[in-house]
């Protein structure tokens, strides 16, 4: 809609500042006051090509080279990145109703094409190249092209490109738009090769369709790890075939006495392999030898004393073990890991290991030492929450910082001896914590967190003594003691979980905690466009809704940590 001034009655339509005995200030103000009306009946402004988040390691904006996506418009691709471009298409077909066919031959000029070439990365100009996650993207007059090494870098491209295309193309049915994307180019990869959340189906248990969404949700903003924690006092929920009471019988309970559930074997694998498609790998948890009520309700023989605990949907933690005194431990852990470990692609599995509290430090140890070598004997490399820096080191081993005050001397020594450092601060990115005293689920023993103190911290530098070589990388959890729908999973994760995306993804250079909540402020009509719950921060600028808060809360950010 038009924005000039209205003219004034009796002076023709010069413009007002030029009239003489006008003040010119009256005239600005006259003309900024008409604009703004103008932009409240405005369509959203147009999106830049900065405004992606995470935020991007480069880039050049042109402005001259605009481009328009017409409806003819065919995805060319080499065949291994064919899957990529499928889902590019699955993505922008229900909003444009275009047929976006996907065809061979990516060097024919065309509109959309993604190119798969490790020969074209090396005259990117990017040092040490774009690595196996990195991209590039560039928009001309004539179209868009995504160039990576590997499926991974195209995959992180083209939600990249989706995020660059009008915000109704998260419409679920065809919206009459003009398709344009921002011209330039985009040089990207991430600053660290883990980024990821925990989603906890053991204290509630949220079925398969609810976890795929989770992993689309992950993968819009190139996080690249779901670790789901399977285990714990009120549930066991993944089907172990040698130890099959464990699923059946351990599995039918959760916090509060809800029926429970639990993941088939069947179930498992399609949730990895929808992950795997999304360039998303799952870190399977174990937690052990604490945590492990559901597993003693199943198979009292595991028990210390050899008692069945009575099932349990409390929210206590620290009660229950495994007892590490009994041979038949050990041939339980060995299964177990050994079933989950050939049922896993990635290269992980989380051993737990926190609140053991009544295990005794040494047995703890002893304990741990001989988990971490079952793993090992799997093939797969040992993660756990940093509780096990005590035992002694194996192979590759991660270590989950969980704590709440960035220093932990038997950490920093686990990490001289070998150790790498997932960073999941408790009171930076614990998604479980509540934004502000009055939100309706969730805990504070942590602290509250808004966006801006889930942002507002380096995961480079956070931990006293462990170097940012150590750092594989951030992954923020969700406890779900309070959580129970996927519309409460949602609430707490955005718009928080950009920000986690963030530090894992983008160079240090980029940290800007103002650009950072207005290209998220662009999001939240996304969001509501596909249908996802948040929680209307008072910490972002979202564009005028009448649902958000006006009061701030208050700033928690005063500390380093
Ligand atoms: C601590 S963090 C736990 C979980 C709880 C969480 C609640 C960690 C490794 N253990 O068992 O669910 O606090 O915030």
């Amino acid at each position: 809609m038009p924005t000039t001034p209205a003219a004034p009655t009796e002076s023709g339509p010069e413009p007002l500042d030029r009239l003489p005995g006008r003040q010119p200030a009256a005239a600005e103000l006259a003309r900024t006051a008409a604009r703004r009306a103008g932009d409240l009946l405005a369509p959203p402004a147009p999106v830049r090509l900065g405004d992606v988040v995470p935020a991007p390691e480069q880039v050049t904006p042109d402005p001259a080279a605009d481009f328009t996506l017409p409806a003819d418009a065919v995805i060319r691709v080499s065949a291994a990145g064919r899957d990529v471009a499928e889902q590019l298409a699955e993505w922008l077909r229900p909003a444009t109703g275009f047929p976006l066919p996907v065809a061979d031959a990516p060097d024919a000029d065309g509109p959309l094409a993604l190119t798969l070439s490790e020969a074209a990365l090396a005259a990117e100009g990017v040092a040490d190249g774009l690595g196996d996650e990195g991209y590039r993207l560039d928009v001309t007059g004539s179209g868009v092209r995504i160039t990576a090494a590997t499926p991974a870098g195209l995959f992180h491209g083209a939600q990249t490109l989706r995020q660059l295309l009008p915000t109704t193309i998260e419409s679920a049915a065809p919206v009459a738009e003009h398709w344009a994307v921002p011209g330039g180019t985009i040089v990207d990869r991430p600053r660290f090769p883990y980024r990821g959340a925990m989603l906890d189906v053991a204290r509630h248990f949220f079925p398969v369709e609810d976890v795929l969404r989770v992993v689309d949700h992950l993968a819009r903003y190139k996080l690249n790890h779901l670790h789901l924690h399977l285990t714990d006092d009120q549930g066991w929920r993944i089907a172990v075939d040698s130890w099959p009471r464990l699923a059946e019988v351990g599995g039918v309970t959760e916090v509060g006495g809800g029926p429970g559930g639990f993941y088939t074997q069947a179930d498992y694998r399609r949730i990895v392999a929808y992950a795997a498609r999304r360039h998303v790998t799952v870190v399977p948890e174990i937690d052990l030898p604490g945590h492990t009520n559901a597993a003693l309700v199943a198979y009292p023989e595991l028990a210390p004393g050899k008692v069945p605990p009575p099932p349990y949907t409390g929210t206590e933690v620290g009660f229950s073990y495994v007892d590490p005194a009994d041979e038949r431990t050990y041939a339980f852990v060995a299964d177990v890991v050994g079933e989950v470990a050939a049922l896993t692609p990635g290269p992980w599995l989380h051993l737990g290991g926190d609140e053991a509290f009544k295990v005794p430090a040494d047995t703890y140890r002893a304990f741990v030492e001989r988990a971490q070598a079952l793993v090992a004997a799997t093939g797969k490399t040992v993660v756990g929450w940093h509780q096990l820096a005590s035992a002694g080191h194996v192979d590759g081993r991660v270590l989950q910082w969980w704590g709440t005050n960035g220093d932990d001397p038997e950490t920093a020594a686990a990490v001289r001896r070998g150790a790498r450092v997932i960073l999941s601060p408790g009171n930076r990115v614990y998604l479980d914590m509540k934004y502000a005293a009055d939100t309706p689920i969730g805990h504070d023993w942590a602290g509250l967190i808004d966006v801006r103190r889930a942002y507002d911290w380096d995961p480079g530098t956070h931990l006293t003594d462990v170097p940012a070589e150590a750092v594989l990388g951030v992954e923020a959890p969700l406890w779900t003691e309070s959580v129970t729908t996927l519309a409460e999973v949602e609430f707490m994760l955005f718009p928080r979980l950009p920000a986690v995306a963030e530090l894992g993804w983008s160079p240090r250079s980029t940290h800007d905690w103002d650009g950072f909540r207005e290209r998220l402020a662009g999001h939240g009509p996304r969001w509501t466009a596909a249908g996802i719950t948040f929680h209307p921060s008072p910490d972002v600028p979202w564009p005028a809704t009448p649902t958000v808060p006006t009061q701030r809360t208050p700033d928690t950010t005063a500390d380093s940590h």
